[in-house]
């Protein structure tokens, strides 16, 4: 067969273009490719629900690749391992109830379940607003992500969506637009972005659980911006409550959705 250049072009615009037109009204819209919300999109896709995922950057993966300080292992507490099982991602008890797992095999299979079980995942698109109306978040304004590095004048395009999943992580940026750019109060006991506290894993992972849910009319907070967002701890690289957290917003989104 010979191969035509301009046929390869035009195919990768068409699909491409079809697959973000068809992705423009959502159940759920994802801001951030780590584990937290991988693991989301991933249960939402499961449970038929329209979800697509944004990533800033050219891989997902977030802070899950490195492992701590490079060394691309990560440690899962045993009320996470069954996520792990589900996964099919080995791991190997190293003192009881702290599991390890290989980064690059987990974060991998992660994405390929999220992708093969139907989230859309689109990377190199940054979020850079969201859309309020009758104070609730409705959708997000996204833009290229190198367009956002470039510092080009170009106006964004936009998206709707029923429910809006702040997993940005440590930056909490879903959050931060609507705090600076919204007139009405956050669902933190200040009204404001309470901010990150330092490292305290044991308390970190227990709080980022009991603080995935709405701070904000329209979005759920999930994995470390949870815990930005509630102000509670840092936890390194102990995983178990990213998983936990993007499963608990999964299924909060899929009870209101009804
Ligand atoms: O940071 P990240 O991995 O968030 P997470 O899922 O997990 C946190 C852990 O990695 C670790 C930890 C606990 O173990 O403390 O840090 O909560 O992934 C967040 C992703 O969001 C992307 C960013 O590039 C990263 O991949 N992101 C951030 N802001 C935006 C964004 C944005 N405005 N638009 C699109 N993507």
């Amino acid at each position: 067969m010979s191969l035509d250049e301009v046929t390869i072009s035009r195919a990768i615009i068409a699909r491409y273009s079809n697959k973000l037109t068809d992705n423009l009204k959502l159940d759920a819209a994802v801001v951030g490719g780590g584990p937290a919300g991988l693991v989301c999109a991933w249960r939402l896709a499961l449970k038929g629900r329209k979800v697509a995922l944004f990533e800033r950057k050219l891989s997902v993966g977030g802070g899950m690749w490195g492992g701590g300080m490079m060394f691309n292992e990560i440690v899962v507490q045993a009320e996470a391992k069954p996520i792990l099982d589900e996964l099919g991602v080995p791991s190997v008890e190293f003192e009881p109830g702290y599991f390890t797992a290989d980064a690059v095999t987990c974060m991998s299979t992660l994405t390929s379940k999220a992708c093969l079980a139907g989230a859309a995942v689109f990377n190199l698109i940054s979020v850079e607003d969201v859309m309020v109306r009758e104070d609730r978040v409705t959708g997000l304004v996204i833009n290229w992500s190198a367009v956002e590095m470039g510092g080009l004048h170009v106006d964004p395009l936009v998206l709707a969506a029923s429910w809006v999943v702040e997993a940005t992580g440590h930056a909490t940026e879903v959050m931060a637009v609507i705090q600076r750019k919204v007139d009405q109060k956050l669902l933190t006991p200040s009204g404001r972005l309470e901010g990150e506290r330092s490292m305290w894993a044991e308390r970190a992972e227990t709080d980022t659980l009991k603080n995935t849910k709405e701070a904000f009319p329209g979005v759920i907070v999930a994995g470390m911006s949870a815990n930005a967002t509630f102000g509670s701890y840092r936890m390194g690289p102990v995983f178990g409550g990213m998983l936990l957290s993007g499963e608990k917003a999964a299924r909060i989104i899929d009870e209101r959705l009804g």
